[in-house]
């Protein structure tokens, strides 16, 4: 977790911050929701996680916050909010200062709005058959088959970024909260052999976001503290 300094704080968050208590979000290690543990760290504002797992996503307790039984979720007061594109937007535009939408005209936020939709719909739809093949062929004998269709879809889709990153060090020309998206994606495709190394930019992407202190705050805050 973060908490704001007055130097780090984008001028128009200062007041906000002093009066909002903590939001707090919903996660598991290395999930999609990581992206919005990103923002946050982008954000500098102060916030608490709490840890999820398989399990307790399950339980009357977290259905009663996210029916969808998924992870993230974000409360914040009286607002229980879930969906990525949702919690990403919503956080984007409570700071607008730190532009993760957008310069504020209509065409920032389309073109934020579009790389967030194509991960969101398309990239991360891409990856379910490879985390849980059994969901759309019970039969085990199909599952490496299934994971390996996949994974060659997801390689279609990386190609895209790829080529739109070429000469762009943010999917946009400038850093949004898709960008913490894509690398939460690109994670993935590494951990699960999607088959990255000929992308060169997204190998530089990554590089380049390995190396951002945020990044490395919520990796850190995720991985490092088993008992949260
Ligand atoms: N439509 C949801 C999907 C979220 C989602 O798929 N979350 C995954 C982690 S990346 C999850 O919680 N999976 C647990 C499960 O499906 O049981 C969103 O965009 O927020």
């Amino acid at each position: 977790m973060n908490v704001l300094t007055a130097e780090s704080r984008p001028p128009n968050t200062v007041r906000a911050a002093a009066t909002r208590k903590p939001m707090k979000l919903y996660f598991f290690v290395g999930a999609c929701s990581l992206a919005d543990h990103i923002v946050l760290e982008w954000l500098k504002v102060p916030y608490d996680t709490v840890r999820m797992n398989h399990e307790s996503i399950k339980t009357p307790e977290y259905l009663a916050v996210n029916p969808a039984g998924t992870v993230p979720a974000l409360v914040d007061g009286t607002l229980s909010l879930t969906e990525n594109i949702a919690i990403l937007g919503y956080l984007s535009d409570l700071y607008p200062d730190a532009q993760l939408l957008g310069d504020g005209t209509p065409r920032g936020r389309a073109e934020a709005m579009r790389w967030l939709g194509f991960l969101n719909s398309d990239v991360h739809g891409a990856f379910k058959p490879i985390f849980s093949p059994g969901r759309y062929l019970p039969d085990p004998a199909f599952a490496e088959a299934i994971a390996d269709a996949a994974r060659l879809r997801v390689r279609g889709y990386l190609d895209i970024l790829d080529a739109q990153l070429n000469g762009r060090s943010w999917l946009t020309g400038h850093r949004t909260a898709a960008d913490a998206y894509l690398f939460v994606m690109l994670r993935w495709a590494a951990r699960l052999k999607v088959g990255i190394a000929n992308f060169n930019n997204l190998l530089d992407f990554v590089e380049r976001l390995q190396a951002d202190e945020g990044v490395r705050t919520a990796i850190f805050d995720e991985e490092s503290d088993v008992t949260k």
